[in-house]
C-alpha cells in the first residue's frame, strides 16, 4: 500500500479517501506527503484554490496546495500516473467546471454504479457530476410529498441521494441534480395527469410540455424544485429547459422564469440548457450549450443514411427536427449578449452517445459498438481528442467550463456505460484541465496509461485500434 502522510489535520480525510481509491492499484515506491500551503498561481488557471505544487525526491512526493481539493487531485493523479522525474512541477486546471452528465432517466443507474462513476470522475480530475434525473421515460428522484412520481419505477430515495452527495464530496465532486422542464415531462404527467400541459407532436411522437399558466402545474414545479433545493448540498440546481417543442416563447419563458425564481428562493443557483436563454439570462448566469444548426449532422434525405431509415426516421421528421432546432442558431449569441457564461457541451465532441466509428473498433468489440449510441455520425477517438474549447472564439470570462454528456437511450448496463465513456472521457478531461488539446502522441500515452488504470478498476472500455494498449 502507498504510504500517505498528511501534514495537516484537515487533510486527514483526503488521505483516507485516497487510500480507499488507490486500493485496486499497485503501490508507489515513494511516500506521498500531503501538505497545505501557498503555491504560485499558474497563469491561465481557474484560480489559486485549484493550483498545486508537486515536489519529487527519490523517497517522497509532496503534494502542496491551498485547499484540500487541490491536494486531493494532485495526489491522486500522481499516485495513478506517476511523476515526470525528480524536481518541482506546478499547475492547475484551466476550467473550474469540469463535468460529466449521466442520464438516469432512460436507464436507471444504481447508487453503487454511480459511486463507481464518481470514482472515475475523480480519477480524471473532474469536479462535477450532473445527474439528469427526470425525462419522458422516468422520474428517478424521490420528492417528499409527491410519492406518485416514484411509485412504480426505480429511483433514488432522499437518503440515498444524500449519501451519494457525501460520497462525491469526499472525492471533491459536486452533484448537480437536474429536473427537466417544461419539456421532457411525460413521466411527471403520467403520475399526475391533473397537471396542465400543451400537447404537440414531432413526427410520430406525441410530446407534452408543462403549461405554466395552470395553477396546479405552477404549484407542482414550485414544490418539486423547493424540495430538490433542500436536498441538494451543492450550489447548483439544473432545471432543464431543452427541446420544449410546441411551446411558444411566452409560455416557455413563464416556465423558465418560475423555475429560476423557485431555485433562487431555495438558495441555489439555477442552470439550464441553452434554450433557456430565450427567457433571458442574468449576468453571470450559466447556460449549457449543446447544439446549433451546424452541429446537427442529420442529412436532408434519409436515403443518405440508411441506418436512420432503419430506425424509423423519415424525411418529414428530419424536416421537422431541422425546423425545431433552427432557433438554436441564436442561443450562443443570446448567452453572450446577456453577459452570461457558457457551459461547453457541444454535441459534436462532448456527447458520448455518439457511436464509435467501427473502423477503430477491434473485431471482438464490434457487436457492442454497433448497438450503442444515438443517431449521430460515428467518429473515431482521435476526433474527440482533437476537440479545442478555444475554437469558438469565446472570452475566458464567458466560459463557465466544460461538461461531457452521456444519454442512455441505447444502454443496457454498466459495461455499456463505461464502454461509451472510455476512452474518450479521458481525452476531454485532459483538454478541460489544460484548456487546449494536447498533441496526439501525448494523448496516446495518457490513454495507454489510463487503460491500465481502468483495467485495474475493472472497467470496460473501447480498446480502440488508435492506441497501442499495454
Ligand atoms: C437531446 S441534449 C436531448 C436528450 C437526448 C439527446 C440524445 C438535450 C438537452 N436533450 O433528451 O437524450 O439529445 O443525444
Amino acid at each position: 500500500m502507498t504510504r500517505i502522510v498528511s501534514q495537516d489535520p484537515s487533510l486527514e480525510p483526503v488521505a483516507e479517501v485516497l487510500t480507499t481509491l488507490l486500493q485496486p492499484h499497485p503501490p508507489l515506491a515513494a511516500d506521498l506527503l500531503l501538505t497545505l500551503g501557498e503555491v504560485t498561481l499558474s497563469p491561465g488557471t481557474a484560480g489559486e484554490d485549484e493550483c498545486h505544487r508537486i515536489t519529487t525526491t527519490p523517497s517522497t512526493i509532496t503534494c502542496q496546495a491551498r485547499t484540500p481539493q487541490a491536494v486531493f487531485r494532485a495526489a491522486l493523479r500522481t499516485a495513478l500516473y506517476g511523476t515526470q522525474g525528480l524536481g518541482v512541477v506546478e499547475g492547475g486546471p484551466r476550467y473550474g467546471w469540469r463535468g460529466l452528465m449521466i442520464d438516469t432517466a432512460r436507464h436507471f443507474w444504481t447508487v453503487p454504479e454511480l459511486e463507481r462513476i464518481v470514482d472515475l470522475a475523480a480519477v480524471h480530475r473532474l469536479n462535477v457530476l450532473h445527474l439528469h434525473l427526470t425525462d419522458n421515460e422516468g422520474w428517478r428522484i424521490e420528492i417528499p410529498g409527491l410519492p406518485r412520481l416514484t411509485a412504480d419505477g426505480p429511483h433514488y430515495t432522499v437518503a440515498e441521494f444524500g449519501r451519494l452527495q457525501r460520497y462525491a464530496a469526499d472525492r471533491h465532486v459536486v452533484i448537480v441534480p437536474e429536473i427537466d422542464l417544461p419539456g421532457h415531462c411525460a413521466a411527471a404527467v403520467r403520475a399526475h395527469p391533473e397537471l396542465g400541459t400543451v400537447q404537440t407532436a414531432l413526427g410520430p411522437m406525441s410530446i407534452s410540455a408543462f403549461d405554466a399558466r395552470d395553477p396546479a402545474t405552477r404549484a407542482f414545479i414550485t414544490h418539486v424544485l423547493t424540495e430538490l433545493c433542500r436536498m441538494t448540498d451543492g450550489p447548483y440546481v439544473h432545471f432543464g429547459g431543452d427541446e420544449a417543442f410546441g411551446l411558444d416563447e411566452q409560455l416557455f419563458g413563464q416556465a423558465v422564469t418560475l423555475a429560476r425564481d423557485v431555485i433562487r428562493s431555495g438558495g441555489k443557483s439555477p442552470l439550464g440548457w441553452q434554450e433557456s436563454v430565450r427567457a433571458g439570462l442574468e449576468p453571470g448566469g450559466i447556460a449549457q450549450w449543446w447544439i446549433d444548426p451546424s452541429m446537427i449532422d442529420l442529412p436532408a434525405d434519409v436515403a443518405l443514411r440508411p441506418e436512420l431509415a432503419a430506425r424509423g426516421l423519415t424525411n418529414e421528421l428530419l424536416a421537422e427536427l431541422a425546423e425545431g432546432f433552427a432557433p438554436t442558431a441564436g442561443d450562443l449569441g443570446r448567452i453572450l449578449a446577456s453577459g452570461g457564461r457558457v457551459l461547453l457541451s457541444p454535441q459534436t465532441h462532448l456527447y458520448f452517445d455518439r457511436p464509435y466509428d467501427l473502423a477503430i473498433v477491434p473485431p471482438e468489440q464490434r457487436e457492442t459498438a454497433a448497438r450503442l449510441g444515438f443517431i449521430y455520425e460515428p467518429r473515431t477517438v482521435r476526433h474527440f481528442a482533437a476537440w479545442d474549447p478555444t475554437a469558438y472564439g469565446l472570452d475566458t470570462a464567458n466560459v463557465a467550463g466544460v461538461e461531457a454528456a452521456l444519454w442512455s437511450e441505447t444502454l443496457r448496463g454498466f459495461d455499456d456505460l463505461t464502454f461509451l465513456l472510455l476512452p474518450r472521457l479521458a481525452t476531454i478531461a485532459e483538454t478541460a484541465w489544460n484548456g487546449r488539446p494536447s498533441a496526439w502522441p501525448q494523448q496516446h500515452d495518457h490513454l495507454r496509461a489510463s487503460g491500465r488504470i481502468w483495467q485495474q478498476r475493472g472497467l470496460t472500455f473501447l480498446r480502440t485500434t488508435e492506441v497501442t494498449w499495454e
